[in-house]
């Protein structure tokens, strides 16, 4: 089973995210069409659904939900009575994603042996999701150097050393040296990002083409500007094992004030499943999962490079 992170500093939207991937995963697991669905130890199941309660409630869920991040794994693959099973033409991939503290990951640096067993699995990982909080992005790229984005150069450096660490681990790793890792980059928060940032399809929080080559663009010059340490590591050439071009999906919810003045997270009616959902970019999250399903398929052998 190939493995995937996901990473994310303090405060930035995780929890929300992750509901709202169980969201999507509702939707997408009630399509006929397709095998590939989700799969998790109870207790993972249980947090996601807590945190999917929450959202359907009205509430974001930190304000109610306890979980220990390093905790929560899920697995998506295909069922093996799923119509993706039988139509797959080799062997069907299953991807494991584990959900991570940026700072768990940081923390290893410099270490010679990763004693845990947990940690090394993730380490492993040839994809990994990077959780980029569009509401702390700075505008003005002159002013990173300013005392108050001190929290940003960190999670920069943080999120440089995490992707780091995985390309090193990868590169000692006699079957994967020659293994590519996918970046997957997450703007969450996105109704919060700063209005001069809003250009392009990016910023757009209507439905938008996902992964065009705008996107990608803006992107990576959100990087090369306000995440210089990140931009470093992800473009690094030389001997070790490389960086596929990022790839950039966004996360947002609709948010509204209750007449008591209480900040609310929407609801809207679907007709897809029935009933309600919280109010998210569903396109999103499905492109999201099926490049994943499509990663899942390419990354199965960890010596394969894939084109
Ligand atoms: N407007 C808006 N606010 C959000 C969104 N996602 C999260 N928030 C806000 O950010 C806060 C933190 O979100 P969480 O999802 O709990 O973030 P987290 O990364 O899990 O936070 P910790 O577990 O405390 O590190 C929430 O309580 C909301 O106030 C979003 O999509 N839009
Ligand atoms: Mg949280």
């Amino acid at each position: 089973m190939s493995q995937a992170i996901i990473i994310s500093d303090r405060g930035s939207g995780v929890t929300t995210f992750l509901g709202l991937l169980y969201a999507a995963l509702v939707r997408w697991g009630s399509r006929p069409e397709e095998g590939f669905r989700v799969h998790a130890s109870p207790g993972s199941i249980r947090a996601l659904k807590d945190i999917y309660a929450c959202l359907m409630e009205g509430h974001f869920p930190s304000e109610a939900v306890e979980y220990r991040r390093t905790d929560l794994s899920f697995v998506l693959g295909y069922s093996s009575l799923g119509r993706g099973w039988l139509s797959a033409p080799h062997r069907p991939s299953e991807l494991a994603l584990h959900v991570t503290s940026l700072e768990s990951i940081a923390e290893l640096q410099g270490q010679g042996f990763v004693w845990d067993q947990g940690l090394r699995e993730r380490l492993a990982s040839q994809v990994v999701v990077l959780l980029v909080d569009a509401s702390r992005i700075p505008v003005d790229p002159a002013a990173l150097t300013e005392r108050s984005f001190h929290p940003w150069r960190k999670f920069d450096a943080m999120a440089g050393s995490a992707l780091a660490l995985l390309e090193t681990y990868q590169r000692t790793d006699r079957l994967r040296r020659r293994a590519r890792i996918h970046p997957i980059v997450v703007l969450t928060k996105l109704d919060l990002l700063p209005s001069e940032l809003r250009v392009g399809t990016l910023g757009g929080i209507v439905p938008s083409p996902i992964a065009t080559a705008a996107r990608a663009a803006w992107g990576e010059d959100l990087l090369a500007s306000r995440l210089p340490q990140t931009w470093g590591v992800l473009t690094e050439g030389g001997h070790g094992v490389q960086f596929e071009r990022p790839l950039w999906f966004t996360s947002w919810v609709g948010v509204e004030s209750s007449s008591e003045g209480e900040r609310r997270v929407r609801r809207r009616q679907t007709a897809a499943v029935g009933g309600w959902e919280p109010e998210y970019p569903y396109n999103e999250f499905e492109s999201l999962l099926a490049h994943l399903q499509k990663l899942s398929d390419r990354v199965g052998d960890p010596v394969a490079s894939p084109a």
